[in-house]
């Protein structure tokens, strides 16, 4: 069994401050940052993963993603614009000792990580099989829309998928528990 973390957009703007600013977003950065933290000295603590990665909202020009008028569900403010603050890691998330990087949505919407690339262009899920990863941990921001969206795309990639409820924030707590109940019955594990 070859164990992966994906850590789902810990950015600037989808914490406390940022455009699309979470609640909790600044915690969540802070918890994954001391997990990675026993992670990456390989102590007692470490979680057993053989690799980490991470995925970023990198936006150039989404089209109607973005809105002056936003509905908060298909429409959001202007965030991680790529070349600002907004789009950076969150500074709790440290150290960011991640494997490989999958940023998407340069020219769209892209709620899952799946549809990232990494610079050189390759995409999660092939590059999750050349490492022979068959289990994936999913944690990060936002429950209710791009860790759901993330999770749901790894089970359906075939991969054997668990959500770190703690370690995630969600936009609103309607929408969080139906996507914990969306993923929960696509076979993902609520741990
Ligand atoms: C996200 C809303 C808009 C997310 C991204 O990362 O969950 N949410 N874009």
């Amino acid at each position: 069994m070859t164990r992966a973390l994906i850590v789902v957009d810990v950015q600037n703007d989808f914490c406390e401050g940022g455009s699309l600013g979470v609640e909790g977003g600044a915690r969540v950065a802070s918890d994954v940052g001391e997990l990675l933290h026993h992670w990456s000295r390989r102590d007692d603590q470490a979680p057993a993963y053989e690799v980490v990665v991470a995925s970023k909202d990198h936006h150039v020009d989404p089209g109607s993603h973005w809105s002056a008028d936003p509905d908060f569900v298909d429409s959001w403010p202007v965030h991680c614009r790529v070349g600002t603050d907004g789009e950076a890691f969150h500074p709790n998330l440290d150290p960011q000792p991640f494997d490989a990087i999958f940023l998407k949505g340069d020219h769209e919407a892209a709620y899952s990580a799946f549809e990232g690339r990494t610079v050189d262009g390759a995409l999660l899920a092939d590059w999750l099989r050349s490492h022979q990863v068959d289990q994936v941990d999913v944690c990060g921001i936002a429950t209710d829309y791009c860790v759901r969206h993330t999770a749901l795309d790894s089970a359906k990639e075939g991969f054997e998928t668990r959500v770190i409820e703690a370690l995630c924030a969600g936009v609103a707590p309607d929408s969080t528990e139906r996507a914990l109940t969306e993923m929960k019955a696509a076979g993902v594990t609520i741990a």
